[in-house]
């Protein structure tokens, strides 16, 4: 067998995107409660007070607050021995800054956790992914103040504390590496005090984002060396959205163009994270972009006694890179790039690339020598009811398995650590880009629509029970 016989299958979530009940028992409003709806073509926006008569996706969602027992027993029922899910922030301080947590947020959780557990299923838990507290936006531009760093480590702390016998594995931020594009200033950074727009059109302050970053790496690191210190059972990882990019051609300039964006991309974030340190180019990165990263004394410290124990990644697409101006571009998870001849691309244009991720994990464990997760991947796609009523995904299947047969090799032929996989979505949620619900990835079907309308109803799709199939099989049957 490939696949370790303890190897941990499930499925991801982000709450903010799932659970809806934005207001309920005391929460208070993330950063993405403030974002509205869009479409592929047109970009979701983030407004600075709720606005009347606008849609904002997040605040029913598809509901698990109230659908959270019947949704893990779907999850049981495939087999997951893991579910990776988030803690919205907002639930245990709804400003951040309180002084003492909200019962009924903590009691949520303990209800998710326990329900995971009588299942036999192993929560994943993502301790900030995308949801920072609105206020915290208001008050300090986000994680441009380094005051965030304290708020995150007391939150930390009291979920740690609170539910230190029911998880074991804590992601500290959802794809970090956000941070390094403009993309990554609403969800990720939040560095948009004030701002009403489009996504995709936020004032850009690279020295905003970039010093943002710091303090997420410091926050992190310094709940990582307390979990250790405190906690020594719990096993604490990392989580970047992976972008493999190749050069567009072998012409040298392409080459070191695909160099460049490989390490501002995806290792500059997990460098220092997994080695400890931020890498050799940094220093130079920062001058020639005019970055003044601010430090205190003791950050450079922390960040090496902070270290994570696994490597986790979100794997969707691969792109191009390379001098061309006349290359065709294509769309992707987080930033773009050109288009590659070889590959195909879903609806919403993200290249489908199953080597990539084998070469994705060859790369990232050839660098860090860390166990491994892949905790997102998936197909957005449409779906449509057949005349039976049921929805006949085998286009999704087909992305999934060929995913999952590139892992193998990575394994069996290559001799990589992986110890899970944690597909996105596992039920339709809602997106995170575009804050459709039309954009699905679920095993799952739920009844819920672009406009908001929708029972709320869950269906099992075809790709439900071939899941069930991989799992029981432990990967052998695709
Ligand atoms: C990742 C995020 C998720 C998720 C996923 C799919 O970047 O971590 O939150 O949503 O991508 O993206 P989308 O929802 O935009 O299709």
């Amino acid at each position: 067998m490939a696949f370790s016989k303890d190897f941990l299958w499930g499925g991801a979530t982000a709450a903010n995107q799932f659970e809806g009940a934005w207001n309920v028992d005391g929460k208070g409003p993330s950063v993405s409660d403030m974002c509205t709806n869009g479409s592929h073509a047109t970009p979701k926006r983030i407004t600075a007070t709720l606005e009347p008569n606008t849609l904002y996706p997040s605040h029913e969602a598809i509901d698990f607050y109230h659908h959270y027992e019947e949704d893990i027993a779907l999850f049981a029922e495939m087999g997951f021995n893991c579910f990776r899910m988030s803690i919205n922030w907002t639930r245990i301080f709804p400003t951040g800054e309180e002084e003492t947590p909200n019962e009924a947020g903590l009691a949520f959780y303990d209800k998710v956790f326990d329900c995971c557990l009588s299942h036999h299923i192993e929560p994943l838990v993502t301790i900030s992914h995308y949801e920072m507290p609105y206020a915290l936006v208001e008050k300090y531009n986000g994680w441009e103040g380094r005051e965030c760093i304290a708020l995150f480590e007391k939150y930390c702390k009291v979920i740690f504390e609170r539910y230190q016998h029911k998880v074991k594995y804590w992601l500290t931020f959802n794809e970090i590496n956000s941070g390094t594009t403009k993309l990554g200033n609403v969800l990720s950074t939040s560095t948009v005090k004030g701002y009403t727009g489009p996504i995709t059109q936020v004032p850009d302050s690279m020295q905003a984002r970039y010093q943002a970053l710091h303090h997420q790496f410091v926050a992190s690191a310094r709940v990582v060396k307390y979990a250790h210190e405190h906690y020594p059972q719990f096993k604490l990882g990392n989580m970047i959205c992976f972008i493999t990019s190749y050069p567009y051609t072998c012409r040298p300039e392409d080459i070191l163009e695909a160099q460049h964006q490989m390490r501002n991309m995806n290792w500059y974030c997990s460098d220092v994270q997994v080695r400890g340190e931020y890498p050799y180019y940094a220093k130079k990165f920062w001058e020639q972009n005019g970055l003044n990263i601010r430090m205190e004394p003791g950050d450079l410290e922390i960040l090496k006694e902070g270290t994570v124990d696994f490597y986790t990644f979100s794997y969707y697409m691969s792109n191009c890179v390379g001098v061309a101006t006349d290359a065709a571009e294509t769309d992707g998870n987080i930033i773009s790039g050109l288009k590659n001849p070889y590959l195909e691309a879903s609806d919403w244009g993200w290249q489908i690339d199953p080597k990539g991720l084998r070469y994705s994990l060859n790369e990232i464990y050839d660098r860090y020598r860390i166990p491994m997760m892949v905790v997102e991947n998936g197909l957005g796609a449409k779906d449509e009811k057949g005349p039976d009523g049921k929805i006949h995904d085998s286009y999704r299947i087909d992305y999934l398995r060929s995913h999952i047969q590139q892992m193998k090799l990575a394994v069996e032929e290559d001799g990589v650590d992986l110890m899970g996989y944690t597909p996105w979505g596992c039920i339709d949620l809602v997106s995170a880009s575009t804050g459709e619900m039309a954009k699905r990835y679920g095993f799952i079907y739920v009844n819920k629509f672009d406009d908001g309308t929708g029972d709320l109803s869950r269906e099992r799709k075809d790709s439900f029970y071939w899941y069930q199939k991989v799992i029981s099989s432990n990967g052998e049957e695709l």
